[in-house]
């Protein structure tokens, strides 16, 4: 048996001697490319926490101490030392989250994937172990170097360094968060990290000139000088010590043992503290390492020899975004875009190569990146703020206050909108919809296809007194899914009888056209007249569609948000405000947090699949048939029950 399947849980790893830890960190490593490949997930950031995740293990007493980890993706390692090492439906509906779960371990304490709130977390878990007098536990956060760019990590520092309490953070610098990581915190990294480089090089010098040598008395002035230089251009104990942290570091985060010794003193200190460990993302992964682009922050399953991806055929929705704004920005000189540290992620590359003084990487700052984008706007840019569906919910206010507020020509395009999958409850882009209907003046768009996604965009750019959002799904976009007529913003798809009414008015958002097409086929066969229309801008309520829905005998909306406060409920609410009364029934996201599984899998279990939305209509709309025959006999014409 090796190592690793030795390791049921932290206490077999602590028993075990200092120099079997590299041959536990090989195992390691080879373990999460092999099952990784398999399954895709986040390699790249594993693979360089592995001796650190080893030390963690051995210097604190988990659960008892607590181990929180920023973001949650680099949790691999973690859950292989704390009893979990089946790997084999990783991400998959049943297999273990791809990020920390309560569900799963003790060991667990936040499953949150949004960044920087680890020491938030840690803050407040050291406030609760203080009051309830139990001082002799310890809280660890680990914090990457782009989770360190966002602005809530500053405030739990700020909150950290005021007190006392024995808050270890545990700084995990690979210099990137999917790409290098920017900013003035990223370069007073380096220069930490630099500063260290001299320190040795100096020692060296100091040991040189003990024994006498002159290239030691030439090598300690000169390197003395530059060293002076560099301090002088830093602040002199470094930022972490001006705020009133004990700074433990640099340490290299592959020496297993050195590792460990930095975190026992910092264990033992009492006071809060920063660890400042250098890992290499991808370590010991030669196709990770040769990829410039992101180190393989996360794949999908690829060949583990090469690294090579799965080939996959036909173009995502990000691509079709990435081509157009490349389009759009040849003549639209104003047009610039931001990222919060995703900028291949979201698409935002093509541009960035055609235009690289036009895209801001903002660190990963969504809500500065919308008042920043706020005031571009005002400054007669029009950005276009590219993020995924989820991380839009932490920059609500800025959007609300700063952008709409101010009447900002500010272009939100929300990726991975809708049930996204493998990356579970905090992934999913559900909210979007929901909470931007709230924002007063705001219009949304969700493309179904290609075509009326660049469509969109373009109408999108074009406003420039009001925040508009785009929002599309994960994955490849389908073939284009003509219209047959257009009516205000909507499109009508199918339903010869459209223009008069029909039975039933299906309402289809952006990626559930293609499902709308098929429940429509089945309500066709159960002799029910329908009308498939894409509303394309679903926020506000275009009155074309309230025009449709009286028409029309009864209504159905299919969108993969949440229900509550979705397009659903905006049509709902725009129908009663015009008096109609046509019958409406939602389907969408249920009220309640959705785990990770597939994709389609999951739209299915929430009441989504064509099978279940044709036959609720076709009992909705039969019971509204019998219920009119009913109040007919009864001679009572108000009776229209609804779905
Ligand atoms: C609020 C928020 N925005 C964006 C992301 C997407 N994201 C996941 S990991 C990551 C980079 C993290 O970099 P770092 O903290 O340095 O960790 P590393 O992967 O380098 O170990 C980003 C931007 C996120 N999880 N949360």
């Amino acid at each position: 048996m090796g190592l690793l399947a030795s390791i049921t849980g932290p206490e077999d790893l602590r028993a075990l001697a200092p120099e079997q830890l590299p041959a536990l960190a090989a195992e390691v490593r080879d373990f999460l490319v092999r099952a990784v490949s398999r399954t895709g997930g986040h390699l790249g950031p594993n693979l360089g926490v592995v001796e650190l995740t080893i030390a963690l293990h051995r210097v604190f007493d988990s659960p008892r101490d607590r181990l929180v980890f920023d973001t949650g993706h680099q949790s691999y390692v973690h859950k292989l030392l704390t009893g979990r090492q089946d790997f084999s439906r990783l991400r998959e509906a049943g297999g273990l989250s791809g990020y920390p779960s309560r569900a799963e371990s003790e060991h667990d304490v936040v499953e949150n994937s949004h960044a920087s709130t680890s020491l938030s977390w840690a803050d407040g878990l050291a406030k609760a172990f203080e009051l309830s007098g139990q001082t002799d536990r310890r809280v660890a956060a680990v914090v990457g170097d782009g989770a360190l760019t966002g602005g809530m990590a500053w405030e739990a520092l700020n909150n950290i360094a005021a007190a006392q309490r024995p808050v270890i953070v545990v700084v995990n610098d690979n210099e990137r968060s999917y790409a290098p990581t920017i900013g003035g915190m990223a370069t007073h990294l380096a220069t930490l990290r630099t500063t260290r480089e001299y320190e040795k090089l100096l020692d060296w010098g100091k040991q040189s000139l003990r024994r006498g040598g002159a290239p030691g008395r030439f090598a300690y002035d000169t390197l003395h000088g530059m060293k002076k230089g560099i301090k002088d251009i830093v602040a002199p104990q470094g930022l972490f010590e001006d705020l009133g942290l004990k700074y433990v570091g640099p340490v290299d985060g592959h020496d297993a043992v050195a590792v460990e010794h930095a975190l026992r003193r910092a264990r033992s200190y009492g006071g809060p503290v920063i660890v400042h460990v250098i890992t290499q993302k991808g370590r010991g992964y030669k196709p990770a390492l040769d990829n410039d682009a992101d180190h393989f922050h996360a794949v999908g399953v690829i060949d583990p020899e090469t690294g090579e991806a799965q080939a996959s055929s036909g173009s995502s929705w990000t691509s079709v975004f990435a081509e157009e704004m490349v389009a759009i920005g040849e003549v639209r000189r104003d047009v610039v875009g931001i990222t919060a540290a995703m900028q291949i992620p979201v698409g935002l590359g093509p541009f960035a190569r055609a235009h690289p003084e036009r895209v801001f990487d903002v660190g990963i700052a969504e809500q500065h990146a919308a008042t920043s984008a706020a005031g571009m706007a005002a400054g007669g840019l029009h950005p276009v703020v590219a993020v995924y569906a989820t991380f839009l919910n932490r920059a609500f206010d800025q959007l609300l206050m700063d952008v709409a507020l101010h009447r900002a020509g500010v272009t939100f395009v929300l990726d991975r909108a809708g049930v996204t999958g493998p990356d579970g409850a905090s992934h999913h882009g559900v909210w979007d919809m929901a909470l931007t209907r709230l924002v007063p003046g705001l219009r949304l768009a969700a493309p179904r296809d290609a075509t009326t996604l660049r469509e969109e965009l373009r109408e999108a750019v074009a406003v420039e007194d009001a925040p508009t959002v785009l929002r599309f799904s994960k994955g490849k976009v389908p073939a284009d899914l003509p219209a047959i007529a257009r009516t205000g913003h909507a499109d009508v798809l199918e339903g010869e009888r459209w223009r008069e009414g029909d039975d039933v008015l299906l309402v289809a958002v952006g990626a559930m056209v293609p499902r709308c097409l098929d429940v429509a086929a089945r309500l066709r066969a159960h002799g029910v007249g329908v009308t498939v229309v894409d509303p394309r801008w679903v926020t506000p309520v275009d009155p074309a569609l309230v025009e449709l829905a009286a028409s029309h005998r009864h209504v159905a909306v299919v969108e993969d948000g949440c229900e509550a406060g979705g397009v659903g409920s905006a049509l709902a609410d725009a129908l009663r405000a015009a008096d109609v009364t046509t019958p409406l029934q939602t389907f969408a996201l249920p009220q309640r947090f959705v785990d990770h599984g597939g994709r389609d899998a999951i739209l299915d279990e929430a009441g989504l699949s064509p099978q279940h939305v044709a036959r609720r209509v076709v009992e909705a709309v039969a019971r509204r048939t019998q219920g009119s025959q009913d109040a007919d006999t009864a001679g009572d014409p108000a009776v229209r029950p609804g779905g």
